[in-house]
């Protein structure tokens, strides 16, 4: 009998995500607006499915791109920079890719950059030449090297790479970045951005083609209900005629404007906007005319 055996079918769908963290909370909320509901275990690694046989495994967000490669799980919601990491590092190790990104999911934004000593008189990468960088990204940053044939040294830490250039053992970062803060506090400012990164869904490359491919779809397809409406809003006014020409304009950013006939030939007025509607923009909308200002919630929808 060969020593290795094809992996037992499951008709269970697993999902790895964050256990603790950054990105735990917001994944689960997520699967929860999907409809996933589940029963915790013990050790709380495992969450048994309730709602539709689709299950969670509570990890480290490293661990999660090697758990699809391995088909331990079948999804995984882990940052786009720790999954384009593994993904150019088996490159680089000469392994075939094993998983994708298969949905931005609009939360846990941040970005991967190479930051310097605020000193530094910043010229372009070309001054990289020789240089050190520290960095828990070696597969990306040597990537991001290597297509501009800048012969830079990669100094490869786990942790607290901001403080490296202080100490001495490397003469710049390549780190994530979001508010700046930690750059501010470690007298280092950003210079290039190698990666715009965010939550993502990764998945095998090569899917299910059973019982779970079915079950994968329809999260797929909620997902996307959920995470399309995630940010938007219904806003609704009263306006005049003559006042919407400027309306539209602070609105360029929305849907066109769905029309309704209102009270003493005024019209009432509806579009669904991408972003946050502030006091400030609503404010603005009031000065341009619009009156009976009214925002609403999305909670989901099929497209
Ligand atoms: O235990 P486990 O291994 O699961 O967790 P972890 O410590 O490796 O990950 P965690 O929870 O810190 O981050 C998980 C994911 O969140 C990351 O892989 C990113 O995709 C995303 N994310 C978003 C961030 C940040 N924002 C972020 N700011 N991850 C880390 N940071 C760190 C950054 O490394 C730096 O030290 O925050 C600091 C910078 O923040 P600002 O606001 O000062 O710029
Ligand atoms: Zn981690």
């Amino acid at each position: 009998m060969s020593a290795i055996q094809a992996a037992p079918a499951r008709d269970r769908l697993r999902i790895a995500i964050q256990k603790n963290g950054r990105l735990a909370e917001p994944a689960r909320a997520l699967l929860s607006a999907c409809g996933l509901s589940w029963r915790e275990s013990r050790d709380k690694l495992f969450c048994y499915g309730e709602s539709l046989p689709v299950d969670l495994l509570l990890v480290r967000d490293d661990d999660i791109p090697g758990l699809i490669a391995d088909g331990v799980c079948d999804l995984g919601i882990v940052g786009r920079n720790e999954l384009d990491e593994q993904g150019a590092a088996r490159v680089q190790a000469g392994l075939a890719p094993a998983f994708h990104a298969l949905r931005g999911l609009g939360f846990g934004q941040c970005r991967l950059m190479l930051a310097v000593p605020d000193e530094w008189e910043w010229q372009g990468p070309a001054q990289l030449s020789g240089t050190r960088i520290a960095t828990s990204y070696p597969a990306i940053l040597k990537d991001w090297l290597a297509a501009r044939a800048i012969d830079a040294q990669v100094v490869e830490l786990s942790g607290s790479v901001e403080i490296a250039p202080r100490l001495g053992t490397a003469d710049l970062i390549c780190d994530l970045v979001s508010s700046g803060a930690t750059l501010r506090a470690n007298q280092l400012k950003p210079v290039e951005t190698l990666l715009d990164s965010e939550a993502v869904l990764a998945g095998a490359v090569r899917s299910p083609d059973d019982a779970r491919g079915a079950l994968m779809a329809m999260l797929l397809r909620r997902l996307d209900g959920v995470v399309q409406v995630q940010d938007r809003k219904l806003l609704m006014f009263r306006a005049e005629q003559a006042n919407v020409p400027a309306l539209e304009k602070l609105l360029a950013d929305a849907e066109p404007l769905v029309r309704l006939p209102a009270d003493e030939g005024a019209l009432r007025l509806q579009t669904m906007c991408p972003g946050p509607l502030t006091w400030q923009r609503m404010e603005e909308l009031e000065r341009a005319g619009a009156q009976q200002l009214m925002v609403l919630s999305v909670e989901r929808s099929l497209a």
